[in-house]
């Protein structure tokens, strides 16, 4: 019996649950729970029942006979026990980069990447590539080159980079956290070490998606089993701000806040960072050539874009993640054949030029 299921929606708690299922058997399976389905092409509000227990109510949509999708109230219990009964076996992984991308869609974190996958979804990438198969040697490696970069770029606005706030205490990480999403989220104190847990939270810098964490701050502490031992709350902070040393070594870039009037205390240990000198509004003078400053209470709007400024620098990002139509390599397996394309062994790249049209797989349009 053939019959795969597919789950199309993401896992969790949602409004609703789609299911695809497939197959040549997909229409007996169902009629097993179902006591009428829809014809091709249409869709029926369907009670879907176990003998004589009630499972849910399902929209159905009939693509073909052999190709029907479940949309479900999106309870997880309820789906798993639909799941469960229609059994099957999982779907498999689609076989062309249209479906490819119409799959990564549904986990797309920006505007700018769903509209990415989007244009590849309707054969963007398929036609740039059919386009340029008879290209000499010389101008496929200029081809090649410039998909290998619209796919990194099109990597920062499908998948977030982690930025961490770092600095000594009263920087002012927490204010300019607090600015970048949006709202209150942590308290901000000239109470030093406040901070002691990180927080997290997904943002935008223009196009770009963004995973911002806010860390404790650095500052020297007596040494335990010093004079009189370490205070439960420096024992916190210390916590605190160990997690904040990992959280930095983990991250893709950190933000070094410096406050402008208590710069002694510079960043180590680190890379992937970029210094900033904050609170700017308090200091008489106006700072040494090309240093990075803010100050989010008086000019927050700077601010934010300084650190647009500051991202897309770092990263070598353009303004806009998205131009409309450009055909960008979606997928690990295609960026590598193309960058195995450019070797310069000739057998080597000829097979990986293959490889990539391989990789396309069959034209949703035409089957072929
Ligand atoms: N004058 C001024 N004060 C600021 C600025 N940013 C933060 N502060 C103040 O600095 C103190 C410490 O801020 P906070 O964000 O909690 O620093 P953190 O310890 O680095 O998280 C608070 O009293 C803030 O109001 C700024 O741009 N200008
Ligand atoms: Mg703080």
């Amino acid at each position: 019996m053939s019959v795969r299921v597919r789950t199309l929606t993401p896992p969790g708690r949602g409004g609703i649950s789609v299911l695809e299922i497939e197959g040549s058997d997909a229409e007996e399976r169902l009629l097993q729970f179902a006591n009428r389905l829809p014809k091709p092409g249409e869709l029926a509000v369907v009670a879907l029942r176990d003998g004589g227990r009630e499972l849910e109510t399902a929209l159905v949509v009939c693509e073909t006979k052999e190709c029907f999708e479940l949309h479900l109230t999106g309870s997880p219990p309820l789906v798993e026990v639909v799941l469960d009964l229609l059994g099957g076996e999982p779907a498999l992984e689609p076989d062309c980069i249209e479906a490819r991308a119409l799959l990564g869609l549904a986990h797309a974190t920006s505007e700018a990447g769903a509209r990415i996958l989007l244009d590849q979804f309707r054969g963007a990438l398929r036609r740039s590539l059919l386009d340029h198969m008879g290209d000499s040697d010389a101008d496929w490696k200029r081809f090649a080159e410039q998909l290998l970069e619209a796919g990194r770029v099109a990597g920062a606005a499908l998948s977030p980079k982690r930025v961490v706030l770092a600095g000594a205490v009263n920087a002012g990480k927490s204010t300019l956290f607090n600015l970048l999403v949006g709202s209150e989220r942590v308290i901000v104190s000239d109470e030093p070490g406040t901070t002691r847990d990180a927080v997290t939270a997904e943002i935008q810098l223009g196009d770009w998606p963004v995973v911002l964490v806010d860390t404790a701050g650095e500052r020297e502490f007596l040494e335990a089993g010093g004079e009189r031992g370490a205070a439960p709350r420096e024992v916190l902070e210390r916590a605190g701000q160990a997690i904040g040393r990992r959280l930095r070594e983990e991250a893709d870039l950190v933000l070094w806040l410096e406050a402008a009037g208590n710069r002694e205390k510079p960043g180590r240990d680190l890379e992937r960072v970029c210094r900033v000198v904050s609170r700017v509004d308090e200091r008489a003078d106006s700072g040494e050539p090309g240093e990075r400053s803010l100050s989010c209470l008086v000019d927050p709007q700077g601010a934010r874009r300084l650190v647009e400024e500051i991202f897309r620098d770092f990263f070598g990002l353009p303004e806009s993640a998205w131009i409309r139509g450009a055909a960008v390599p979606v997928g690990t397996a295609l960026r590598d054949g193309l960058l195995e394309s450019l070797s310069p062994e000739p057998d080597r790249a000829l097979r990986a030029r293959t490889s990539v049209m391989n990789l396309l797989g069959p034209n949703p349009a035409t089957g072929l």
